[in-house]
C-alpha cells in the first residue's frame, strides 16, 4: 500500500500569511488562468452578432437568480401522502439536476448550528502556536492543516482547515479535538450527533427516490452505528488578490454525502452547472447537502456527484463546517443490484472507501478525476 507519512515541504498557514498584511499573494497560490474565478463566463461562445458586453450581460441575467433548490425535510416525512410525494419529487429533481440542495426544517437546533460555527471561528482566531499543537500529517489528516495532497510543488488553495473523525465511535478521539474554546469539544459532540442523525434521514429519502428499500443506503454504509463521518472545518482568510486564487479547487466529494454548514454572512461556494459556476446564495439556518462519489457508485450513476469550488474575497474571512457522511471504510461499495440491468450494466467495480480515498490523500482534489477513472470508457459520457 502507498503511504503518505509527511508533507513534502514546510507547511505555511494561510491565515498567518493573510494577517501578515501582504499585498500580493505568493506564486504557490496563483492558479493557472483557466482555473481563476474570473474565468467563469469564458466557456460559452459569443453569438456572432453580440458584443462582449452583451454576451456577459446575457449570462448574468440568465443566472443571477439561479440558486440550488430548497428542500423542506418536514414535507418529506409528512403523514399526508400527496405532500410527501411532492417533496420526494422535488428532492429527486434536485439530486439529478444539481447534485446539491439546501435543506430546511431539518431538526438540528439553530442555536447549536450558530454556536458550532462561532466556536470554530474562535478556534481559528487564537494565536498560531495554540493551533500548531494540533498540526496534522497526511497519514490520517486529523488535526490542523493547510493543504490536501502531498505532491511537491503543487499549487495550493487559499485556506486552512481542521479535520476530525466523528463516526464510527471507535475512531473518535476527543483528545485530538481542540481543547479551546473550552466548550468546543462538547459542542462538536452535540453537533455531530444532530448532523449524523440528519444524514440518516436524508439517506432514507434518497433510497426511496432510487426505488430501493428505505434503509438500503444506510445499510450499505454500515448501518446507523457504523457509518463513517468526519468533520472538516474550513477557514478561508481574506485574500488581497482573490481573482488569482481559489479557497478550494474544483472537486467532487469522495464520500457518500456532505452536510455543509456554510458561513452565515459570506458566500463563496460555487457549484458547477454545465459550463458555469453558480454561486450559492445563503438560506438562513439551512444546511447544504451534496451527493458524493459513493452515492454515484451505489446508484449506478443515477445520481452523480457534482464539482464545486470556493472563491475568496478581500474583505472578509469565511468559515464553513463540512460533515462528510461516508460508508464504513472497510465495506465494499458497488452499484445496487436493483439498479443494474442488461441495458445499464454496472458502471463500477467493487472498492472499499479506504482504497478510494487514498487517491485524494495523495493527490489532493482533482475535479471528478477519481470517480471518472473507475467507469468503463463507453458507458458514462455526459
Ligand atoms: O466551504 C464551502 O462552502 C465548501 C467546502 C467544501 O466543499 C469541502 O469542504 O469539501
Amino acid at each position: 500500500m502507498l503511504s503518505c507519512q509527511a508533507w513534502p515541504e514546510p507547511v505555511v498557514r494561510v491565515q498567518a500569511l493573510a494577517e501578515s498584511g501582504l499585498s500580493s499573494i505568493p506564486s504557490r497560490y496563483i492558479k493557472p488562468l483557466s482555473q481563476r474565478p474570473s474565468n467563469t463566463f469564458s466557456s460559452t461562445p459569443h453569438q456572432p452578432s453580440q458584443t462582449h458586453h452583451e454576451h456577459l450581460h446575457d449570462h448574468i441575467s440568465a443566472h443571477q437568480h439561479a440558486n440550488i433548490p430548497v428542500i423542506d425535510l418536514e414535507q418529506l416525512f409528512s403523514k399526508n401522502e400527496s405532500v410527501r410525494k411532492e417533496g420526494l419529487k422535488k428532492m429527486a429533481e434536485a439530486c439529478s439536476e444539481w447534485g446539491f440542495f439546501h435543506v430546511v426544517n431539518h431538526g438540528v437546533s439553530h442555536e447549536l448550528m450558530k454556536s458550532a460555527r462561532e466556536l470554530w471561528r474562535e478556534f481559528f482566531n487564537q494565536p498560531l502556536e495554540v493551533k500548531e499543537e494540533y498540526a496534522n500529517s497526511p497519514t490520517t489528516y486529523e488535526g490542523y492543516g493547510s493543504r490536501l495532497g502531498v505532491q511537491k510543488g503543487a499549487t495550493l488553495d487559499w485556506s486552512d482547515y481542521f479535520f476530525l473523525h466523528y463516526m464510527p465511535p471507535s475512531v473518535r478521539n476527543q483528545a485530538k479535538w481542540p481543547a479551546f474554546p473550552t466548550s468546543l469539544r462538547k459542542v462538536i459532540a452535540e453537533y455531530g450527533e444532530g448532523v449524523v442523525k440528519l444524514g440518516g434521514r436524508i439517506l432514507h429519502t434518497i433510497s426511496v427516490n432510487l426505488g430501493l428499500k428505505e434503509d438500503f443506503l444506510l445499510n450499505a454504509f454500515g448501518g446507523e452505528s457504523e457509518v463513517g463521518a468526519c468533520l472538516r472545518v474550513n477557514f478561508y482568510p481574506k485574500c488581497p488578490q482573490p481573482d488569482l486564487t481559489l479557497g478550494l479547487s474544483p472537486h467532487s466529494d469522495p464520500g457518500g454525502m456532505t452536510i455543509l454548514l456554510p458561513d452565515d454572512f459570506v458566500s463563496g461556494l460555487q457549484v458547477r452547472k454545465g459550463d458555469e459556476w453558480i454561486t450559492v446564495k445563503p438560506v438562513p439556518n439551512a444546511f447544504i447537502i451534496n451527493i458524493g462519489d459513493q452515492i454515484q457508485v451505489l446508484s449506478n450513476a443515477t445520481y452523480k456527484s457534482v464539482e464545486h469550488r470556493v472563491i475568496v474575497n478581500s474583505n472578509q474571512d469565511r468559515v464553513s463546517l463540512a460533515m462528510f457522511y461516508n460508508p464504513r471504510s472497510d465495506l465494499l461499495i458497488q452499484p445496487a443490484k436493483e439498479l443494474v440491468t442488461k441495458e445499464r450494466p454496472a458502471l463500477y467495480s467493487p472498492m472499499t472507501y479506504d482504497e478510494y480515498r487514498l487517491f485524494i490523500r495523495l493527490n489532493g482534489t482533482c475535479g471528478k478525476a477519481q470517480v471518472e477513472s473507475l467507469t468503463s470508457k463507453s458507458s458514462l459520457q455526459g
